[in-house]
């Protein structure tokens, strides 16, 4: 009996790791798999790389209630409130949520001193929020009624975010949700004939709006998509991938995340051979990868809410809220890990951006003005995490920026690269010189080095020291297009 049962054993262990051994070579024959093979490699995209950080915005009807509404208060997401229900929702809420857009007057709204503000921040790029889950549309979509042409406001939200962010400088992209409760066509999954019907009226809808936005909206360099895990969606590789075609072909050099569309297989994100979909991962929500092998070779972005999970306006911030200090760390860390950092702001239904908004813009502003050598342009530089902070990297330069100082002052360093040394240490903000030393001698791992922060030099704030390294004996441009 026992043989019997190691033999079975053994049999499974063959099959199965025969199984296994195939499912890791063979490729899956795919119609709307990911149709990219590398990085992208143009201008645009090269761009995109660069940006470091960006600016998130979350603006609708849901920032009029701002999490609550008669005194009561909503527990979830603030964008979400309209899904509010059960015996703590007010009467008739849905209702009432539906008419709420015909209130949205935003007279303190002034999108040039938004772009402002994003722009003395550090931002090089800003995601809004054209339409969210709710579909009320920002633009006066012709194709529904639910838009800002038909409140008091008025005017195109999205033409004016748009133009401000660009006279300074900023690149947009269009936050656009897939799922809308507002169609009557919209459904959670196609279970009957009927559901079919209406789901080809709500992607007719689908596709007129998108197109709408690209025409209207040309300096729009992508577009951010959300909205899109219901099975309803995920079954329509066919129609999402022919899509995507017709906006690259009608934009060419636009960039889309991994979020558009679903695989034949329904495989979100990367598809069913493992290879991501669309220009760059966009699954980092809320949440950092903690090592370069987490990112798989992929351009990502993270983006972060500065609560804990509140994307637009709620008037009651609960639970931890992000310091500046917290969101310097993550963005540091993300480009350490070539990734765009991008936070979140929510106004208020006036046009206000609240007060901690505005303060911890300001904070992080005044560092990237000191400190943005060390995060435009760079990326991961193979080099050992060390516990004092990060390690980002342009050129022959490496920037470590250090929010654990030592107690002994010393940075220990590692240099990957055989037989590079580094040149010269300084610091970032004041160009004095931070001394080098040799930490490696007499070992058999000679590329150690200590680099020793006065101590007389007293900072109360992440601070960079830049440390310049020899020429490579490799070629650097062949090490950046092997890992496309
Ligand atoms: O449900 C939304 C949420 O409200 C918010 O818009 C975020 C932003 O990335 N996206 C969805 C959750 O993944």
């Amino acid at each position: 009996m026992k043989k019997r049962s190691i033999l079975i054993t053994l049999l499974l262990g063959l099959i199965c790791g025969q199984t296994f051994s195939q499912e890791k070579t063979t490729q899956i024959s795919l119609k709307h798999g990911s149709h990219r093979s590398g990085k992208r490699t143009d201008a645009t995209m090269q761009r995109w790389r660069e940006y470091g950080l960006g600016q998130f915005i979350h603006w609708g009807i849901y920032s009029i209630p701002g999490g609550g509404w008669d005194g009561k208060t909503y527990g979830g997401a603030a964008e979400w409130i309209r899904s509010w229900s059960g015996k703590d929702a007010p009467n008739d809420w849905r209702k009432t949520y539906d008419n709420l857009y015909k209130q949205f007057n935003p007279v303190d709204f002034n999108a040039n001193k938004w772009a402002e503000q994003a722009k003395n921040m550090g931002a090089k790029y800003v995601i809004f929020t054209t339409k969210h889950h709710d579909g009320f549309c920002m633009w006066p979509s012709k194709y529904t009624e639910y838009t800002i042409a038909n409140t008091p406001y008025k005017k195109d939200i999205v033409k004016e975010v748009v133009d401000a962010y660009n006279k300074v400088g900023i690149d947009v992209y269009l936050y656009f949700s897939v799922m809308d409760w507002s169609h009557q066509g919209w459904r959670y999954d196609i279970k009957s004939p009927e559901d079919s019907i209406a789901f080809e009226s709500f992607k007719k809808f689908t596709r007129n709006q998108l197109l709408e936005l690209l025409t209207s909206y040309p300096s729009a360099k992508g577009l951010w998509f959300d909205g899109t895990w219901d099975k309803s969606w995920v079954k329509q590789a066919e129609f999402a991938d022919e899509l995507e075609t017709e906006m690259r072909t009608l934009r060419p050099g636009l960039i889309i995340g991994s979020r558009f569309r679903a695989d034949d297989f329904g495989k979100r994100h990367v598809d069913s051979n493992g290879v991501m979909m669309g220009d760059y991962e966009q699954g980092w929500e809320r949440n950092l990868p903690n090592s370069i092998e987490d990112v798989h070779g992929h351009d990502w972005d993270c983006v972060m809410t500065i609560p804990d999970n509140q994307w637009g306006y709620n008037s009651h911030w609960k639970g931890y809220v992000k310091t500046p200090y917290n969101l310097i760390e993550m963005l540091v860390k993300s480009v350490s890990l070539s990734g765009n950092f991008v936070i979140n702001f929510g106004p208020d239904g006036k046009g206000n951006i609240r007060q901690e908004e505005t303060s911890i813009a300001k904070e992080i502003g005044d560092w990237m003005k000191t400190n943005n050598e060390a995060i435009y342009g760079c990326s991961h530089a193979d080099m050992k995490k060390q516990d004092w902070g990060y390690f980002t990297q342009k050129g022959r330069k490496l920037y470590l920026t250090v929010f654990n100082r030592p107690i002994n002052n010393c940075l220990n360093v590692e240099i990957s690269e055989k037989g590079v040394k580094p040149t010269k240490a300084y610091f970032l903000a004041n160009k004095l010189p931070v001394a080098i030393q040799d930490a490696g001698k007499n070992k058999q791992n000679n590329n150690l080095y200590n680099i020793v922060i006065p101590a007389k030099y007293i900072s109360d704030k992440p601070f960079v020291i830049v440390l310049e390294l020899e020429e490579s004996q490799t070629n650097e441009k062949a090490y950046q297009q092997a890992r496309t």
